[in-house]
């Protein structure tokens, strides 16, 4: 049976290193603060927007939310971002994806200050990741290489297999495995045979979206397997895109959904939103 990886226990660390940096600085007389931008009702986005707001009162951190309606236009919400743009209370700046279809994603994404940009989805901040030179890491992927690490589990030298292209993930997660010297192959919709493409993976990281995606004939005997899915099963229940028990008995290790990739997601946010706050002190 594979090694559980335990996210939620290794995102309690990181915020616990976090707090105590927080104190420092609070100490100093700074109050360091996230604004969370969420538009509309997506009932899925409210439930990871309020846990972003857990984590920074954990971590000591003032959280300013910012609930706006469905129907807001993009001007309002570029008027918005410039306020917390200019706004020195505020240290990282968080537009809960996805955004309603009037609203252009990449406009929003890309009018948010590069240095207040915790989920590193600034065009500067993805350059800089690309040429390895970054502070803010992107969230969900540098979240899988603390697990890894923390796990005891060796990156370099492995083949690693994402599925999955996106800004978001894939192609960030592919990066970061590359400096950290992992082989690297990059799967998607298109790749043909891609059960032959998994099955050569020491590291699978699944991030495709749909529930059941992975299944055990995909995987190699022994791999680590990284679920990145955030899906609903047809009963409603929260899974990941692998078929969990049958994966975890091919499995070396295996993260849980929920308790996997989510937790710590959440746990470099509030990383990213120290480097930020420290940045700003300085
Ligand atoms: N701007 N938008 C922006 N940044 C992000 O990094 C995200 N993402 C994705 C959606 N939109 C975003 C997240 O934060 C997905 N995501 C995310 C983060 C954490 C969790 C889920 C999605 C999470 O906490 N998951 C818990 C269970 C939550 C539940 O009960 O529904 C878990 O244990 O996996």
């Amino acid at each position: 049976m594979a090694q559980i990886i335990d996210g939620k226990k290794i995102a309690a660390n990181v915020k616990a290193e976090v707090r105590a940096e927080v104190e420092k600085l609070r100490a100093a007389g700074k109050n360091p603060g996230l604004a969370v931008v969420l538009v509309g009702n997506n009932p899925a986005s409210r439930v990871y927007v309020s846990n972003k707001e857990k984590d920074c009162a954990e971590c000591g951190f003032r959280s300013y939310e910012y609930a706006l309606p469905e129907e807001t236009t993009e001007a309002e919400l570029l008027e918005l971002i410039d306020r917390l743009n200019a706004d020195s209370s505020v240290n990282g700046i968080l537009v809960q994806l996805p955004l309603p279809k009037q609203i252009c994603e990449q406009t929003v994404l890309h009018a948010i200050s590069p240095a207040k940009d915790v989920d590193a989805f600034h065009p500067e901040n993805v350059g800089r990741i690309m040429i390895g030179d970054f502070q803010f890491l992107p969230c969900t992927p540098a979240g899988v290489i603390e697990m890894l690490d923390a796990s005891g589990i060796e990156i370099a030298g492995k083949h690693c297999v994402v599925i999955g292209r996106s800004n978001i993930v894939g192609k960030p997660m592919a990066m970061l495995l590359l400096h950290r010297s992992g082989t690297v192959t990059i799967c998607h919709s298109r790749t043909k045979d891609l059960a032959a493409q998994t099955r050569q993976a020491d590291i699978l990281v699944a991030a495709v979206g749909k529930a059941g995606f992975v299944t055990a004939d995909m995987v190699k005997e022994g791999a680590v397997v990284i679920d990145v899915g955030m899906n609903r099963d047809a009963a409603g229940k929260l899974c990941g895109d692998v078929c969990y028990e049958e994966v975890a008995a091919k499995a070396s290790a295996i993260t849980p959904v929920p308790g996997g990739v989510g937790p710590m997601t959440r746990a470099i946010l509030m990383r990213n939103t120290l480097t930020a706050a420290r940045n700003a002190a300085e």
